[in-house]
Order: structure tokens, then C-alpha cells, then sequence
């Protein structure tokens, strides 16, 4: 209060006191840690509160209730597959699996099933809150998905939040389940290429800091750009399930590119490669039950690994598929707690559960336990409404664009972000249209951000297909796409389309080897140097991994971090919504230490657009500045 009163007094602030003993004695005005600490959670709250939040721009804050929990207090975490893993190792693990009569489960609620429905956006915080309670009620699972795809990019970049935090802290309330990610091979879990040596480093401090199984694809089905990781992962001494991505149809007998042996042949390939597992993974719910039931029992037959399928449930149709994938003897099912399921997400654990009754092979799990959490992630997700797709019912229309479910809400964002909001149908009709001019290709990311690139591209710009070959020798094609047709992101089966290849590389080369063969290995030593100056404080090797894959992005997490802090205490409404005129929030920066913040006005912006907002915090008045970004 003492310094409170110095600094705002009239006087003070125009200069007509001596105060060079402030520059002496800078001890003096060192605030203690949880002052500062508190002064950025302020100036985030102000900031949201006057400019909002990304993607919610101002909205008005709901009033949302508590959300349910389970009682779990007293009931112990029992040991589970991950024990098995640290104690006999990956082969044993498969081993296992492939032993088990009933069906195993891989619960994705942690990050598939929100990447899918709610753009990436839950918090660790919302995360963290169930992990235990998960831990206790559902022991028998295979896995936790809860990390990689798009949480590492989405935590830095919109959450301002580190995932490897995040990781850290689930491992310690979750320590019996596998935990899983999903890893985009060398494009790690970014959107293009990276060199070796960071793919190998981010595996290894991944498998060192908690992940036990790596879902390891490539975005065109490439075996070659798969090998580094599934290398780093083998001698990581962690289970590499390696995927092949499912597109097309193998029931349409007019579209052959991708049939039956095409998936075989890869199959054979995966296993010789060093798959521990050999995932199926759909990204986005394209296989048809018969064409599950007919593809899994071909695979069976031509493997010896244990197979893990995953889908979305866009169709509708999922728990029907999985029906007969399990017909057909397949050993792992990906499924969400039934709150967060369906739709662009994966099939529901529950609806499953109860539609297998009666048949001999069962899920392995526990849907007390399924139940027990639901309602938790019930109330959760209405924190997240904003990220919504509109998504209401089943949406058969997949079939046709054949849109991964993890992409759908975050394209639309994306083509919200440039205006094409309202033109959302044109974007997904021409994301079929530029995946059949680019020679029918995988799509999953980076492929399917780069198809929808081209896709907002063309209808930001009123371009046809014809407008493209016609004129395209004079039109400059996103840096994504150019890059796809120089293969720095890899092979398509049976290659790229040469005509189109020409208009947009114009004079540009494209290569043919891997692109990890020709990109110079990150020098980890100058890196530090370089990110020292930045962060002002000595790196650790999870920032310099984040700075490797997202220079960017990063940065602008650090310039974020100084300005707020650690604000991953604050709950989620007041996260993205900010704060309400006279409204009172409390947010425990650690344990025992709570701060009481009421919001009590905000200023008319002034000349320079700044608005004074003043709150006031555990009872004492506090002001912070925001420049209103309206
Ligand atoms: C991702 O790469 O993030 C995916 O979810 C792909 O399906
Ligand atoms: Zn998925």
C-alpha cells in the first residue's frame, strides 16, 4: 500500500519528485514474487476482459455451474499396463495384448476427442482435474491418448500454457495407464519436415518425460519418412505403434488406388520396419463397417502385431464399425468418455459397451467407471462452447469431403479467421475438389492443412479448378503448397500430379529423397545462445525443443510469459472470457496461496486507446493499463 500510494501519487507521476534513489537502490523495488505474480494474472484478466479472447472475441460470460465430480476419495490407483511396460518392455506389452480375449481400449477424451470437438482448445487445468479420478476408475485401459497432434502447437500458441507441463503433471497423477501420442513421424508434432536430429531429441525427451506408446504416421502414407521415429522410439525402449492412415474406400470398386493390398503390402512393410503394434488409424471415419470387418481380417492374416484401430465417428456409423472390427478380431478400440464422443470425435465408450451385450468378445474396461467421469466432462465441454463446429447430427457428408475429424473445427476457425466463415460449405466441397486435383492423396495433417490451404485459397479468391490450370502460371499458391509439390513433405503413393506439379512450381525443383537428408541437424549449443537472449534466463530442453518446431510461435509465448505470467491457474470462464463489472474470482497460484480478485471498473479509452482497469485484489485497489485493441 505504502509503494501504492508513492507511485500513484499526482506528483510522482509527473516528475516532480528527485527520484533517482529508485535507480540506487533497485533492491528496493524488487517486488516480492507473488506480487509480480499477481500483477500479470491482473493484466491478463484486464487484457481479456477489454479485448477478449481469439476466436471469442468479447462474447458475454456465461454463467456456468460447478462441474460434477466423482467421488473417488479413499479408492486406490490400481497398477495397470504401464507397469507391464516398465517392468518386461515393449515386446511383452504386445504380447500381452494380443492375449487378451476381450477388446482393449485407448480413451482420447485428453486430446483427440477435444482436438476434434473443441478445437484443442481444454486447458491442463480442466485436464488435470479429472487425471486422478480417471487413474482410480478406469485401470484396465490400454492407454490414455493426452498428448501430441495438435496440443503442442495449440497449448504454446492459444492456451499460453507449456505442454510439457502438462505432461509432467498428468504423469504424476496417472501412474498406471500407458500414456499415448500421437507423433506426425518427421513432421513431429508439427506441419513440415524437421531435421533427424530434432525428431530423435524430441522422442527422447517425450519418452523420458512420460509417453509410453507412439502412434507414429506419415501424412502420405510415406514408410521412409517414418523411419527416424520408429527408430528413436525402439531405442527409447517405448512401444511404436506404427499407422497406416486409411482414405478412400476399399468397398468403391471404381476408386482402386487405395484397395485391400495397398494396406496389405504397407502392413508387411510397418511390421518389418519395427512396429511394436500396427495402428489403423481413420482419421477421418471413412471405414465403412464391412470394409472394417473385410480390411482387419486381411491385415490379421498378414501380421503378426496387434492391431489398434482408431476412428471418428463423424458418419454416425462408428459403433457399428467398431462392431465389426471386432468381428474381426481387432485387439485395441480409440473411444471417448461419451460427453465428449461422437460426431467429428471418436465413437463413445458407453454406447459401445452397451452395444456389444450379447456377443462373445467384451470391452475390457470398467462403464461404471465411464459413467462416474461423465458427468464431469459434461459440464466441462460448456466451457468450450465458443470452439463448437455446429456439428448437430450425424454428418454422412464425410464420405464425400473426407475431412479428418481432428481438422474440422479447426479449419473452420481457420476459415472463420479470414472471412469464409459463411462460406464454410464451399471451403469443404472445394477441400474434395483440390484433394482429387492433387492425385487423390492421404489426408492427414500436414496433408489435410495443406489440401485445406488450397481449399481456402481457392475460394477466397473465387478461383475454379479451370482457373488454376488456365492461369495458374501467374497465380502464387500458398507456401504450404508449394512446398507439398517440392516433397519436402514427403512422397504421395504413386506420385505427385506432374501438370499441376509444373503451374505451381513454376521454376521452383522438387526432390524425390527424404527431406530429412538434405536439412542441416539443428546445433542444439547455438540454439541455447540464441534462445537465452530471448527468454533472459537459461533455457531448459523442452524450450529449446518447442523453439526448434516453432520459432515463432514460441517467441511469442515468451513475450506473452512476461507480460502474464503463469496463467494457468486462472479458471477457464475468466480464461476466455475475462472478467464481469463487479464479479469476483479466486485463483490459487499454489497451494495456500489464493488471490481474491473483484473487478470494479474500467475506464473510457483515452486518447492513445488505453483503458485504466482497476480491480481490486485481496481487498486492496490495484489498476493495470490495456490498450484497447477495438
Ligand atoms: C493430428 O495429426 O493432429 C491428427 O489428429 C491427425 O489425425
Ligand atoms: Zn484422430
Amino acid at each position: 500500500p505504502f509503494i501504492e500510494n508513492v507511485v500513484t501519487h499526482e506528483k510522482f507521476l509527473t516528475g516532480q519528485y528527485n527520484t533517482t534513489f529508485i535507480d540506487q537502490t533497485p533492491e528496493l523495488f524488487e517486488y516480492p514474487k507473488s506480487r509480480d505474480r499477481a500483477t500479470k494474472i491482473l493484466n491478463y484478466l484486464g487484457t481479456t476482459t477489454v479485448n477478449g479472447f481469439p476466436g471469442i472475441e468479447k462474447a458475454k460470460k456465461p454463467v456456468f455451474d460447478k462441474p460434477r465430480f466423482p467421488q473417488t476419495s479413499g479408492k486406490e490407483i490400481r497398477e495397470g499396463a504401464k507397469q507391464l511396460l516398465d517392468k518386461e518392455g515393449p515386446e511383452a506389452v504386445a504380447k500381452w495384448v494380443k492375449s487378451e480375449s476381450d477388446v482393449l481400449l485407448t480413451d482420447t477424451t485428453f486430446r483427440d476427442a477435444h482436438q476434434s470437438l473443441l478445437a484443442t482448445r481444454v486447458r491442463s487445468k480442466d485436464l488435470l482435474a479429472i487425471a486422478e479420478p480417471t487413474a482410480k476408475l478406469l485401470p484396465d485401459l490400454f492407454s490414455v491418448e493426452m498428448w501430441g497432434g495438435a496440443t503442442f502447437d495449440v497449448s504454446y500458441r492459444f492456451l499460453l500454457e507449456d505442454p510439457w507441463k502438462r505432461l509432467i503433471e498428468m504423469r504424476k497423477k496417472m501412474p498406471n495407464v500407458l500414456f499415448q501420442m500421437l507423433l506426425r513421424a518427421s513432421n513431429a508434432v508439427g506441419y513440415k519436415n524437421y531435421p533427424d536430429n530434432l525428431i530423435k531429441k524430441f522422442v527422447e525427451k517425450s519418452a523420458e518425460t512420460g509417453i509410453d506408446v507412439f502412434r507414429i504416421f506419415d501424412s502420405l502414407n510415406w514408410l521412409q519418412g517414418m523411419i527416424p521415429a520408429i527408430n528413436a522410439v525402439r531405442e527409447s525402449n517405448k512401444i511404436a505403434e506404427v499407422a497406416l492412415c486409411y482414405t478412400g474406400d476399399i468397398l468403391d470398386k471404381g476408386r482402386t488406388k487405395y484397395d485391400v493390398d495397398y494396406y496389405v503390402t504397407m502392413a508387411k512393410e510397418l511390421e518389418k520396419a519395427g512396429a511394436h503394434i500396427l495402428g489403423l488409424k481413420d482419421m477421418a471415419g471413412l471405414l465403412k463397417p464391412e470394409a472394417a470387418y473385410q480390411l482387419i481380417t486381411a491385415l490379421k492374416d498378414a501380421v503378426d502385431l496387434p492391431i489398434h484401430l482408431h476412428s471418428h465417428d463423424t458418419s454416425g456409423n462408428g459403433v457399428m464399425m467398431y462392431s465389426r472390427a471386432i468381428d474381426a478380431g481387432v485387439d485395441i478400440l480409440d473411444i471417448a468418455n461419451g460427453p465428449m464422443s461422437g460426431s467429428t470425435s471418436q465413437p463413445s465408450a458407453q454406447s459401445l459397451y452397451y452395444a456389444l451385450e450379447g456377443k462373445d468378445r467384451k470391452l475390457k474396461a470398467d462403464i461404471n467407471g465411464f459413467n462416474e467421469l461423465a458427468g464431469y466432462w459434461e459440464d466441462v465441454r460448456e466451457y468450450y462452447q465458443e470452439f463448437e463446429s455446429g456439428m448437430k447430427a450425424p454428418h454422412t457428408e464425410v464420405y464425400f469431403h473426407e475431412m479428418p475429424g481432428g481438422q474440422y473445427s479447426n479449419l473452420q476457425q481457420q476459415a472463420k479467421g479470414v472471412g469464409l466463415g459463411d462460406r464454410w460449405d464451399e471451403v469443404k466441397t472445394m477441400f474434395r475438389r483440390v484433394n482429387d486435383m492433387f492425385g487423390d492423396i492421404v489426408k492427414v495433417t500436414p496433408s489435410s492443412k495443406i489440401v485445406g490451404d488450397m481449399a481456402l485459397f481457392m475460394v477466397q479468391n473465387n478461383l475454379t479448378e479451370e482457373d488454376v490450370y488456365e492461369k495458374g502460371m501467374s497465380i502464387d499458391f500458398p507456401d504450404s503448397v508449394v512446398e507439398f509439390f517440392q516433397g519436402y513433405i514427403g512422397q504421395p503413393y504413386q506420385g505427385f500430379p506432374e501438370k499441376l506439379q509444373r503451374i505451381v512450381l513454376k521454376s521452383k525443383e522438387a526432390i524425390t529423397v527424404r527431406p530429412g537428408e538434405l536439412l542441416e541437424p539443428i546445433n542444439f549449443d547455438e540454439l541455447k545462445v540464441e534462445l537465452e537472449k530471448i527468454m533472459e534466463t537459461e533455457p531448459t530442453e523442452f524450450d529449446l525443443i518447442a523453439y526448434a518446431l516453432y520459432p515463432k510461435v514460441f517467441k511469442d509465448y515468451i513475450a506473452n510469459t512476461k507480460i502474464f505470467g503463469d496463467i494457468s491457474t486462472v479458471d477457464t470462464p475468466s480464461f476466455f472470457y475475462g472478467m464481469k463489472l463487479g464479479e469476483e474470482i479466486e485463483v490459487e497460484i499454489e497451494k495456500g496461496k489464493t488471490l481474491i480478485i473483484k473487478l470494479i471498473s474500467i475506464s473510457e479509452a483515452r486518447s492513445d486507446a488505453t483503458r485504466v482497469v482497476f480491480f481490486e485484489l485481496n481487498g486492496q485497489p490495484r489498476e493495470i493499463e490495456v490498450k484497447d485493441a477495438s
